[in-house]
């Protein structure tokens, strides 16, 4: 099995609200279906949940009543997305069943506290495409907080073992530094998860409340350790998802796992 994160910066334009790239999202979910595998997919929320996440501080917990409507607001934008998304999967023959992480998880001070696995291996062994998101959920410390679609790849892995976590982005990969500002910035192919120090990370322009890079790249770390490969494929580039996922040689970054 193979987890697939599609990236808010990849399926939606982070400039513009609500704004979703149909064309993208229905080329990989094609490449998806076409290479055949077993997944979980999970994706970010772009344009549609980090604006109203960062107007409302959700990420800082309840800390008062007017905050409530936000959180409402915000589960309700990455549903939507969610339903654009599920939609395009089923036209391209892909099965998904979309599992919100509201409904089946709690999180402890941005840490995973709960979650319900067994709503996965039933859908799993249905023959369902599980498909999850970014969301807005319960936390037992703070009230509540966002999972970010990346923190639900670590938990997804550590619990599912997959072959490899394929990271789908808006770059090629790992950078030297970060392309969008450096010039010089020069692209790493493959490294260990150890070599990975604070390369390429500086935050863009765009409201991102879970992180940016940084945090997928901590992610990515923690999943590494568990000896799970991750690779990080630029989704705006025919095939190369496809290639990814069958392991055949594309433009990517792969970062190898190894056992701590
Ligand atoms: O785009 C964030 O998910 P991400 C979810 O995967 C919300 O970081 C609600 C902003």
């Amino acid at each position: 099995m193979i987890i697939i994160k599609l990236g808010g910066s990849a399926i939606t334009d982070k400039g513009e609200s609500y704004s979703f790239n149909k064309e993208i999202v229905a080329r990989l979910a094609g490449e998806i279906k076409r290479a055949n595998k077993k997944y979980i997919i999970i994706h970010g929320a772009g344009s549609f949940g980090h604006v109203t996440a960062e107007q409302f501080m959700l990420n800082e917990g309840l800390k008062d009543e007017n905050q409530i409507i936000g959180f409402s607001l915000t589960h309700v934008t990455v549903r939507l997305l969610n339903l654009e998304i599920i939609d395009i999967f089923l036209k391209n023959g892909v099965r998904v069943f979309s599992i919100p992480p509201s409904s089946v998880m709690r999180l402890n001070d941005h840490q995973p506290l709960s979650f319900n696995y067994e709503i996965f291996e039933e859908a799993l062994d249905k023959g369902f495409t599980p498909i999850t998101f970014g969301d807005v959920v319960f936390d037992e410390k703070i009230g509540f907080s966002i999972c970010s679609g990346d923190l639900l790849a670590e938990i997804l892995a550590a619990h599912f073992k997959p072959e490899k976590v394929i990271f789908v982005i808006d770059e090629d990969g790992l950078y030297t530094s970060n392309p969008k500002i450096d010039k010089n910035a020069r692209f790493i192919k493959s490294l260990k998860y150890s070599e990975i120090g604070e390369i390429g990370l500086e935050r863009d322009e765009h409201p991102d409340v879970t992180g940016g890079m940084q945090g997928k790249v901590n992610v990515i770390k923690k999943i590494c350790q568990k000896g799970i490969d991750c690779v990080l494929v630029n989704g705006r580039h025919e095939n190369r998802l496809y290639n990814v996922i069958l392991g055949e040689p594309t433009k990517a970054t792969m970062v190898y796992g190894e056992k701590k």
